[in-house]
């Protein structure tokens, strides 16, 4: 992987709460061994300490693999990590600020959830949207009220970036997000809390490799 080379095809975002009894590490094994192709460590509620430690031992578990890292909200984080990059919200560092402390290799994420977002979006360097929610989610009580499959694309269009779909996301609408024209799909419970993430994963990238194969044979 070169410096802000990804695939968010099926982009799993952790979440701790989600994983019940499991570790966070353990889901993550389990999705690489999936064929998860990029992981966001999110966490709102650790300090930066176990947070580090989580994320070194995920990048031992990720840097074989070939999987990036991004780092949700911590710019400290992720620079101490040297994780691939970040994932900001509207209400994080402004994105000229996070590019001037993660510099030039680093991929920056952002959130876009409305039609003001994506146009402020494409006047910056970000390497991808997260756009969302495009499905009704109850991971984020505060994600604002689903836009639909169409709806997104249009604003990823409107952002003119990279762009994966969020919230609500499961093996049963994904494909609908893929024929969108969404490259990806970012997901928390459908993975974490799936009885088998390994499973879950697999299953979300069958439906991302049917739709590639159809996009090249058509
Ligand atoms: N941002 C918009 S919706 C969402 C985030 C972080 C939550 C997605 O979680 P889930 O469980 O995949 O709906
Ligand atoms: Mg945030």
């Amino acid at each position: 992987m070169g410096p802000r080379d990804f695939d968010l095809g099926v982009y799993l975002v952790t979440d701790r709460a989600c994983c019940g009894a499991r570790s966070v590490d353990e889901v993550v094994s389990a999705a690489i061994r999936g064929g998860v192709t990029l992981v966001q460590l999110r966490d709102k509620n650790i300090d930066a300490r176990p947070m580090l430690a989580l994320g070194r031992r995920l990048l031992e578990l990720l840097r074989p693999a070939g999987i990036g890292l991004i780092v949700n909200d911590r710019i400290d984080v992720a620079l101490a990590l040297d994780a691939e990059g970040v994932h900001i919200g509207q209400q994080d560092m402004p994105y000229a600020e996070a590019r001037r402390q993660l510099g030039p290799t680093k991929i920056i994420g952002i959130s876009v959830g409305s039609e003001a977002e994506a146009r402020q979006a494409a006047g910056w360097d970000v390497d991808y949207v997260g756009v969302g929610p495009v499905y009704p989610t109850a991971t984020k009580p505060d994600a604002g009220s689903a836009l639909g499959a169409d709806e997104s694309a249009r604003l990823a269009r409107i952002a003119g970036h990279r762009a994966v779909a969020i919230g609500g996301i499961d093996a049963t609408n994904a494909a609908a997000l893929y024929a969108a024209g969404l490259e990806g799909v970012a997901v928390i419970s459908a993975i974490c809390a799936a009885a088998d993430p390994g499973a879950a994963t697999r299953e979300f990238v069958r439906v991302m490799q049917k739709h590639l194969a159809h996009v090249a044979g058509s």
